[in-house]
């Protein structure tokens, strides 16, 4: 039988996965974070510690097939947090897997390293990244780290381009866009332990009517969302939108407005004034 691995398993996307993949038959083990969490039901393969460490991945990935790495910062924060968590314990996390001959690491990429693409387009998977800050940037690392841990170690790999991912229906206008509701996330988990790849990209998102993505490169791992953001639309547009211009203009939507620089004040602007 397979084994799995999945790091962030106390946060939105690791909480759902965590308690939802065992029901699928999948033998899992999950790192809590850097402190010891209750389990979920007795026996339950729990690690937990700093993933910069050697020997806190070692004890998550030993004996592993498929490593879902969930863990990281996953907002906008201070670089030196970005680089500790999403840089640094990404590269740990991939020698690990050297180490204890993981064979695929599903990556938690996200729709930030593009959230600086307008709102209006819609992407195909092989579009240019435009990170909207910090934390979208070190999702370009680490798909750029997937990628070059399949062309030179062999080790498989899927970069997941997560939308917004919480247990609960859209909360706003953007994530009518932007949301995977959690069926479709299991579904999706499932296929990225399964599909016979070697390596891909694919967006994460629900199959949503005003979905910003093109959501074909799913269909090579089999990822076919039920789910639609759209059967929620009527509560949702009957309510304010509460995002600025900034945020409704791109698909970052708020990250795009922390530490924004308005078009009159750029260089440019300035130096035609
Ligand atoms: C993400 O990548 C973040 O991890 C999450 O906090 C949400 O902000 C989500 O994207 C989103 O764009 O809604």
């Amino acid at each position: 039988m397979v084994k799995v691995a999945l790091s962030g398993a106390c946060g939105h996307v690791g909480t759902v996965l965590r308690r939802e993949l065992p029901k699928h038959g999948i033998d899992l083990r999950s790192s809590v974070g850097l402190e010891p969490a209750p389990a979920l039901h007795a026996g339950e393969d729990l690690t937990h510690g700093d993933l910069r460490d050697a020997a806190a991945v070692d004890a998550l990935l030993e004996g592993v097939d498929v490593l879902i790495h969930m863990a990281g910062t996953s907002i906008e924060r201070p670089l030196q947090e970005i680089i500790d968590n999403n840089l640094i314990a990404l590269h740990a996390v991939y020698e690990g897997a050297r180490r204890n001959g993981v064979k695929r690491v599903v990556f938690a990429s996200s729709n930030h390293a593009f959230g600086m693409y307008g709102a209006d387009v819609k992407l195909r998977s092989d579009a240019a990244y435009r990170p909207d800050g910090l934390y979208g940037l070190s999702k370009v690392w680490g798909e750029a780290m997937a990628r070059m841990y399949w062309d030179k170690h062999g080790i498989e790999g899927i970069c997941l381009r997560i939308g917004t991912t919480k247990d609960c229906p859209p909360e706003d206008f953007r994530q009518l866009s932007t949301w995977m509701g959690a069926k479709d996330l299991v579904a999706l988990a499932l296929r990225c332990i399964e599909a016979p790849v070697d390596f891909a990209v694919v967006w994460g998102i629900s199959d949503n009517k005003r979905a910003y993505y093109d959501l074909s490169e799913g269909n090579r791992i089999g990822f076919a969302p039920q789910q639609n953001a759209e059967d929620f639309a009527p509560e949702i547009l009957a309510r304010p939108n509460r995002m600025n211009a900034v945020a409704r203009s791109f698909q970052g939507g708020e990250f795009v407005t922390l530490d924004y620089t308005p078009p009159a004040q750029r260089p440019g602007a300035q130096r035609a004034g």
